[in-house]
């Protein structure tokens, strides 16, 4: 990586427990999971629950796209921590997606290998008190609420699957970091045109209050039409808002990118300078607050 932004330490997963992260990582199956145990969650814990989702539900209507909107409604989340059991049988019967339960981030492969089985890995805990308004690793409520609801949309859903599939071809830490990329601009951070405007669909998006309004209503940040291989170009930091964000015109946009030629678009991306966060290059289609 040239430039010096800020990329994620890549979690280093030596032994189960002791890989520097928050979640209890000592009583998991093979593949990482772990039972959510939802009896274990606190009256405090279900009403911290209800205060995130009522904030973010309060915002989603004006800022969120229509698909994330549709399926939240169906999840019907917002009385308690969800049961993933029973939000899996209604994902499951959209479109064949489940939830797994995990101790929090874990390994790459592992994470495309549940992808790419329609399992998406939910971590278990949930943030406390003095974090809504931000946390380093994703919690229940930024993985449920931000992630699952896009899942009942079948060419959403269709995506991720393919994205998994992917990632599991990934060679070498180059394509992993690609790879990354694309993940980040367009599954957390991603926007979308719509016909009352822009519209955000990235899970980092709609469940966090600050960046969700700041993604559709500043002037500060670079808006470009999604475009495979600059996506895939783009440096990006974990630690403040985006400088950029990726505008999809609709789904199918984003399954057809990670079709046959995806591997010729790694080749492409990977031989390319990195592009820094904020900046734009010749060529870029630049969008303007009015979409
Ligand atoms: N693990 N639980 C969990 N959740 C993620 O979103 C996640 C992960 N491991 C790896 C990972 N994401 C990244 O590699 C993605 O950007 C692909
Ligand atoms: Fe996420």
């Amino acid at each position: 990586m040239t430039q010096n932004q800020s990329q994620p330490a890549e979690p280093l997963f030596t032994i189960p427990g002791d890989c520097g992260l928050r979640g209890d990582y000592s009583a998991m199956a093979k593949d990482w999971t772990v039972e959510q145990d939802w009896d274990s969650y606190s009256p405090a814990e279900h009403d911290r629950w209800r205060r995130l989702y009522r904030r973010q539900r309060a915002l989603i209507t004006d800022y969120a796209g229509p698909a994330f909107i549709k399926g939240l409604t169906a999840l019907d989340c917002g009385d308690e921590i969800p049961r993933f059991d029973l939000a899996s049988a209604r994902l499951s019967a959209l479109t064949g997606w489940r939830l797994v339960a995990v101790p929090g981030l874990i390994p790459n492969d592992i994470f495309f290998g549940h992808l790419a089985a329609r399992q998406f890995p939910v971590c278990r805990w949930l943030r406390e008190e003095n974090e809504l308004d931000y946390l380093v690793e994703p919690d229940v409520f930024h993985d449920f609420f931000g992630h699952i609801p896009l899942l009942t949309d079948p060419v959403f859903a269709a995506f991720v699957q393919a994205y998994g599939q992917r990632g599991l071809r990934a060679k070498g830490p180059r394509d992993l970091e690609l790879m990354t990329r694309l993940y980040w601009y367009m599954v957390e951070f991603g926007l979308i045109q719509t016909k009352a405007g822009l519209r955000a669909i990235g899970a980092g998006l709609v469940s966090s209050a600050g960046e969700l309004c700041y993604s559709i209503d500043s002037h500060e940040p670079l808006r470009l039409a999604f475009d495979q291989i600059r996506v895939l170009r783009t440096l990006y930091r974990i630690d403040a808002y985006q400088r950029t964000y990726f505008v999809l015109n609709d789904f199918d946009q984003l399954f057809k990118s990670i079709d046959a030629h995806f591997h010729d678009a790694l080749e492409t991306a990977a031989h390319a300078d990195a592009i820094a966060a904020g900046s734009a290059i010749k060529g870029d289609k630049i969008l303007s607050l009015a979409g």
